[in-house]
């Protein structure tokens, strides 16, 4: 599996090392960027467009897919999740309608702007600093066009970081976040890696980008995760004291006084009994309807979303961890349109 998400780095950095011209390859990979976003600008648009022409659309969730595994620290199966949660979201087995009554194949509610090409760059030797700024300039992109809200299908947890980074610079301040994880993923840098899986959220804490942080679902934190939380004043709810917890966490308001409300679902939050494909199994997680329950009854402005960490490689042969996914984007979606 790794070899097949870093293989096609390699040949670049080998004819690197035979000196091919540093210009050549930084124009090239400059027009290969450039297309990249060119077809999730136009997509964009057009959807923006429709919904405009339609009117009275507050709020649409734009699906944007961001196909990185490679800051795992141990599987990076997330790669591959977009194709397969979109599959779930559209699948025959159930309607299409939220479980609130929106129905997903309404624009209104949900539409969808494609991926960024995270393996094409990667195949050109872009490296991390600027794949996150491509990432970044792709979500701003989709918030160029009013109504759309981007809800962000990893991929790795990586990805978050510059995600409500574009999110938070392109609304003018701070944003509420609300992490739903097994993980507090807040090491200063994992494995020496800063863009770790591991470490999107010291990023995003460190630009300032989160007024405030809450972490719920955490069952796997040791010294430096405490350490870093109290660093930056995070919230973190642990599942050990979940019980008491659970009707404060089910009855959040959050994003007033700030730009609104950020949502980034792990989907190992839950118990690896409700979504085995995942890279990281972590037991005595959140039940779905834990899940749902605390998404619902949130009380906010939810300017955008993320579910990452959906693991392909690692789920049953008919894909219930997909479906998982998929109704997690389906609510969220229910939650953001308006
Ligand atoms: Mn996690």
């Amino acid at each position: 599996m790794k070899s097949v998400a870093r293989r096609g780095i390699h040949y670049l950095h080998k004819l690197n090392a035979e000196h091919i011209p540093k210009d050549v390859l930084e124009k090239g990979q400059a027009r290969v960027i450039e297309a990249s976003l060119t077809l999730i600008r136009e997509r964009a648009k057009l959807k923006g467009e429709l919904l405009r022409s339609l009117g009275g659309v507050v709020a649409s969730a734009a699906l944007l897919g961001v196909p990185l595994g490679h800051n795992s620290s141990y599987l990076q199966g997330p790669a591959f999740a977009p194709p397969f949660i979109r599959e779930a979201i559209w699948s025959g087995s159930t309607n299409s309608t939220t479980e609130e009554g929106k129905d997903i194949s309404d624009p209104r509610v949900m539409i969808d702007v494609g991926d960024v090409p995270v393996q094409d760059l990667r195949d050109c030797c872009v490296d991390d600093d600027r794949l996150m700024n491509i990432i970044s300039d792709s979500v701003k992109i989709v918030m160029d066009e009013e109504p759309l809200r981007p809800v962000v299908l990893g991929g790795d947890h990586s990805i978050s970081y510059p995600v409500v980074r574009a999110v938070s610079e392109k609304l003018g301040g701070p944003v509420d976040v609300l992490h739903l994880d097994a993980h507090p993923d807040i090491y200063d840098a994992f494995e020496g890696n800063k863009y770790s899986h591991a470490s999107p959220f010291a990023r995003i804490m460190e630009g300032g980008y989160a007024r405030r942080l809450l972490q719920v679902g955490i069952r796997s934190i040791n010294w430096e995760g405490r350490e870093q939380g109290k660093r930056f004043g995070v919230e973190q709810y642990e599942m050990r004291t979940f019980s008491r917890d659970r009707h404060k966490l089910e009855n959040l308001k959050l994003g007033e006084g700030v730009k609104g409300v950020y949502i980034s679902v792990d989907v190992d939050c839950l118990d690896p009994a409700f979504a085995p494909g995942v890279s990281h199994f972590e037991p005595g997680g959140l039940s779905f309807r834990d899940v749902l329950n605390i998404l619902q009854n949130l009380k906010g402005d939810i300017v955008a979303a993320d579910v990452v960490e959906y693991n392909p490689q690692r789920d049953t042969a008919d894909a219930v961890t997909a479906m998982v996914a998929a109704k997690l984007v389906r609510e969220l979606t229910a939650r953001i349109s308006k």
